[in-house]
């Protein structure tokens, strides 16, 4: 069960950070609306939150995820791949002081952006992409090993569609894993239960299970009835705003 979720509320230059969707800027208000929307949903879910204020240096810092991973042991923070990113990570770290004892962290040159790093059971999937390398992925693994966990690694630099691992996969618990239909069929995620999404879909791939429920975009019904025949309660949130930046839900919270 979780207990604790770290968000960070957008800046008003949250329209400045990086992308590479064509859906146009976001709008101010609703980026605003569509994120207390989610930290409501996951207070719904029995969570604290705690709300970090905007950081207008670090435009993509209201994607709190890439800056760390967190386990049962230990919060391991990142060194993330895109060079207007790296500073958002000592915040991260200094909130999460409060929560762990056993503080990690990447070091250079590895980059690893928590995006890409989905977490199942006992076992984590970690994702080489444009942001994750291979030294990154080398020293989590070990990390992880360390701390009595398993872990593959999913090469997804030549997925154009995906910025990281987790726009693509959600671990539901229960064995069961959302894929995009580029990742069915891969060798590492044989022996899950599979619900896969429809190209159209995709983008719902990224959906969170916290605790009772599981996170959702809205808009996407065929996958998220899929779920729900899986025996899966949904929360559906709208994302448009986020989608915009390259964000998707699970990427706007710390879990644990
Ligand atoms: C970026 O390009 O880094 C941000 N605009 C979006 C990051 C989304 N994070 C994620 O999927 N874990």
């Amino acid at each position: 069960m979780f207990k604790n979720a770290i968000v960070r509320i957008p800046g008003e230059n949250f329209d400045a950070g990086l992308t590479r969707a064509d859906l146009g800027k976001p709008l101010d208000e609703k980026v605003l609306q569509q994120h207390a929307a989610y930290c409501r949903a996951l207070e719904h879910c029995g969570l604290d939150v705690v709300r970090l204020p905007p950081d207008r240096q670090h435009p993509d810092s209201t994607f709190v995820e890439d800056a760390a991973v967190l386990t049962p042991h230990a919060a391991i923070l990142t060194r993330p791949g895109a060079k207007s990113r790296e500073g958002e990570v000592p915040a991260i770290r200094e909130a999460l002081t409060q929560f762990y004892k056993v503080l990690q962290q990447i070091e250079p040159p590895g980059t690893l952006d928590g995006g890409d790093i989905c977490e199942a059971g006992t076992h984590y999937f970690i994702g080489i992409s444009h942001r994750t390398d291979e030294e990154g992925a080398r020293q989590l693994a070990a990390l992880l090993a360390a701390q009595g966990f398993t872990s593959s690694i999913v090469d997804i630099r030549k997925m154009d569609s995906i910025l990281h691992l987790k726009s693509g996969i959600a671990y539901l618990e229960e064995n069961t894993l959302v894929l995009m239909e580029e990742m069915a069929g891969l060798e590492q995620f044989r022996g899950y239960q599979v619900i896969l999404a429809a190209p159209g879909e995709s983008y719902a791939a990224n959906c969170v299970r916290v605790n009772d429920y599981v996170l959702f975009p809205a808009g996407y019904p065929a996958l998220e009835s899929r779920v729900q025949r899986q025996g899966f309660k949904t929360l559906p949130l709208e994302m448009s705003e986020f989608a915009k930046m390259d964000g998707g839900l699970s990427c706007l919270s710390l879990r644990f």
